[in-house]
């Protein structure tokens, strides 16, 4: 086993399209993990090996790899890109500890290369970039470090690397620190990073930076050290340069993959207790990724946060209760290739097979008494389809086979609505949903219709009402009689209800029959057939009969009687607002605010976050359901957003008498 000291674990993230899994494509060819070179453009890469990806050309699953470099051992996830499945990301950046975030030399920083920086940031990993494809046309390393300098600064993004010759001509690297020979073309840019470096280094410690001052020079060993101490602060990026086809610049990055990396033998906090990783300890992982599918079977991704975890284990997974699980071969993956280890230590990623009751996000440990790491926070959806089965009778294969897809894809859910009655499938986008809908039509063999679902509606009341109803039928057999009177008003607090009735004009006994009449209409308000809320009712008189009135005469008077209050109560429909922000290069930001008007959005502001414009905004969730779609043909893919509920809202009346319209008319055809 190779020794934790020896073993590095990263993510790879960045926008679509940057290179990102031919860079890993190209780490496992030079290290000898694969015998030859796969490509995206043909299908034929290793992590690229989901059928959906290879149709697509690009990623959509994150990827395991694993390979040996000049004898140590690199675990590292390539991610896809696309915002929509940032969740494949969350969970990989969740497990690794560092970041490698790429960046495209033709095109610069991107909406999906923000939120690599971002999330990075937030789980304090060091990030490093790498600016690929500059063997490409119109690739330009200055111009894109300019894009990255101005998100980040200067004295944060500082080259470590700089290329020599452009485009066709690009032939190698330099060091900016190290190197002696810089070709006079460059050697301008190159004394200025260097000197970046140095002023970087030297703010590391007190002593270095007085010597500093005073003119002297720090020797190799201390530049080193302080560059690695500066990196692992997160007080600098730095930033290698390259290209993954033509196999300029990887060399190097590797290199400084084992020098500059962290080991995984740092600190981790459990129960916000700070512990030391070590190899001895009892094995602890956390769980970030499953696959299900006709190559592998089920497989289980563990992270070894700490100790050695060895094949034919039993294991307890400490987010369930401590559930006993028992696994038995392990297995180091490159895409969906296997290769068996018996053993796992810190840093390591290893996959194992038919765990029944472990999920993403769990921790395992075969330590029972162990506490649980923290879980991962993914995303919340942004867009929801209502499913229907294409042909009646497939519901439950339809839920079966749902519910096992999205087991491994956390940020999809399937879950009927209580107030609509629909099964809503929701994930981050269109295209999200449609693999899910394939899979299921390709795996499970049954198809769902995914329609627009329902906006569930409520209602309420903005005045006061009364409403008085007499149910009487004593006409032969057994009569039945209840009078009520009750008054609704307007409740911020939520509904209430009242017994107000002085001297046993309801007897007691009748009362919550009342109520249920009265919890009856709340369930389909007077106009759309939606939930009523906020009101207060008050039952303050009635009539009975001691022989006819029975419980269903009650709940019936109470049912009319509260209808006709509420009717006298102005009622109103209320729509639910969503938070928005949306985040795009900020050239869109003039079409995107305008269509926002629109949909009868209210911006609430804008800022600038990693060099991306975040419009903050409220809007109706009825005028969201398309949006993901519609942000995509807007920016050319280059936006995201993300949605939560805030609050109902009172629909203005011109758009709800249109919906309460459309609503009567289905009715009347039902
Ligand atoms: N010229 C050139 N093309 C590259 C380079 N790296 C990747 N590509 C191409 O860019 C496209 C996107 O690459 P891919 O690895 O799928 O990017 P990802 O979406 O970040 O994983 C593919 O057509 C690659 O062949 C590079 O260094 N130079
Ligand atoms: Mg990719």
């Amino acid at each position: 086993m190779t020794r934790a000291t020896e073993c590095r674990n990263f993510v790879i993230a960045g926008h679509s399209g940057c290179g990102k899994t031919t860079l890993c494509e190209l780490m496992l060819f030079k290290s000898g993990a694969i015998p030859r070179m796969g490509s995206v453009d043909a299908g034929t890469s290793v992590s690229d090996f989901m059928a959906d990806e290879q149709e697509r050309r690009s990623s959509i699953y994150s990827s395991v790899c694993n390979c040996v470099w000049k004898e140590n051992q690199f675990f590292f996830v390539d991610t896809p890109g696309y915002g929509e499945f940032t969740g494949q990301y969350v969970a990989a950046i969740r497990a690794a500890d560092a970041a490698l975030v790429v960046v495209d030399a033709i095109d610069g920083p991107q909406v999906g290369t923000a939120r690599a920086w971002k999330l990075s940031k937030q789980r304090r990993i060091p990030r490093f970039g790498f600016v690929n494809r500059l063997d490409k046309e119109r690739a330009d390393f200055k111009t894109t470090l300019e894009a990255m300098r101005k998100n980040h600064g200067r004295d944060v993004i500082i080259p470590l690397y700089w290329p020599v010759g452009s485009e066709e001509g690009f032939s190698r690297v330099v060091n900016v620190l190290f190197d002696k020979e810089i070709p006079p073309e460059i050697a301008d840019d190159v004394a200025e990073c260097r000197g970046l470096w140095l002023d970087a280094i030297a703010e590391t410690d007190d002593e270095l930076m007085m010597r500093y001052l005073d003119g002297e020079e720090l020797t190799e060993a201390e530049i080193h050290e302080g560059l690695k101490k500066s990196i692992k602060s997160g007080r600098t990026i730095p930033v290698f340069a390259g290209s993954s086809v033509k196999d300029i610049g990887v060399t190097e990055l590797m290199d400084a993959i084992i020098e500059l990396f962290p080991t995984p033998l740092s600190y981790v906090t459990i129960d916000g207790v700070k512990r030391k990783i070590s190899e001895d300890a009892d094995a602890l992982g956390i769980v970030f990724k499953s696959i299900n599918d006709q190559f592998t079977g089920q497989l289980s991704f563990v992270r070894v946060v700490s100790g050695v975890f060895k094949s034919d284990s039993d294991i307890y997974n400490l987010s369930r209760d401590g559930v006993k699980e028992r696994f038995g071969a392990m297995f180091f993956m490159n895409g969906k290739q296997q290769t068996a280890t018996t053993v796992a230590g810190p840093g390591a990623i290893f996959a194992i097979a038919k765990l029944k009751d472990t999920h993403v996000g769990d921790t395992v440990s075969v330590n029972p008494n162990e506490t649980a790491l923290p879980g991962i926070d993914f995303p919340g959806p942004v867009m929801s389809y209502a499913v229907t089965a294409q042909k009646s009778g497939d519901d439950e294969k339809i839920a079966a086979g749902l519910h096992k897809i999205i087991e491994c894809i956390p940020t999809v859910r399937f879950e009927r609505n209580p107030e609509t009655h629909e099964f809503l499938l929701s994930g981050m986008g269109d295209q999200q949903l449609a693999i899910v809908a394939r899979r299921l039509k390709e795996q499970f063999k049954v198809e769902a219709q995914l329609s627009t679902p329902k906006v569930p509606y409520r209602e309420t009341i903005t005045g006061a009402g009364e409403g008085h109803y007499r149910h009487k039928k004593q006409t032969g057999g057994a009569g039945q009689f209840a009078e009520v009177f009750l008054r609704i008003a307007y409740n911020e607090g939520g509904y209430e209800f009242a017994n107000d009735v002085v001297g046993g004009t309801i007897p007691k006994n009748f009362i919550p029959a009342v109520e249920k009449g009265v919890q009856d209409m709340l369930e389909r308000g007077p106009l759309v057939g939606c939930p009523v809320e906020k009101v207060k009712v008050s039952v303050y008189d009635g009539k009975y009969h001691p022989v006819d009135s029975n419980e269903m005469a009650f709940r019936i008077a109470a049912r009319a009687a509260f209808k006709e209050a509420m009717e006298k109560a102005n009622p109103v429909l209320l729509e639910p607002i969503m938070r928005v922000n949306i985040h795009i290069p900020d050239a869109y930001t003039g079409d995107i605010t305008g269509d926002l008007n629109h949909k009868r959005g209210r911006i609430l502001g804008m800022e600038v976050e990693e060099g991306m414009e975040v419009v903050q905004a409220e809007v109706p969730l009825a005028e969201m359901h398309k949006y993901a779609t519609e942000l995509r043909s807007m920016t050319q893919g280059r936006g995201s957003f993300d949605m939560s509920f805030v609050r109902y809202e009172p629909v203005p009346t011109n758009v709800a008498n249109e919906i309460i319209a459309k609503h009567q008319k289905e009715v009347q055809n039902e």
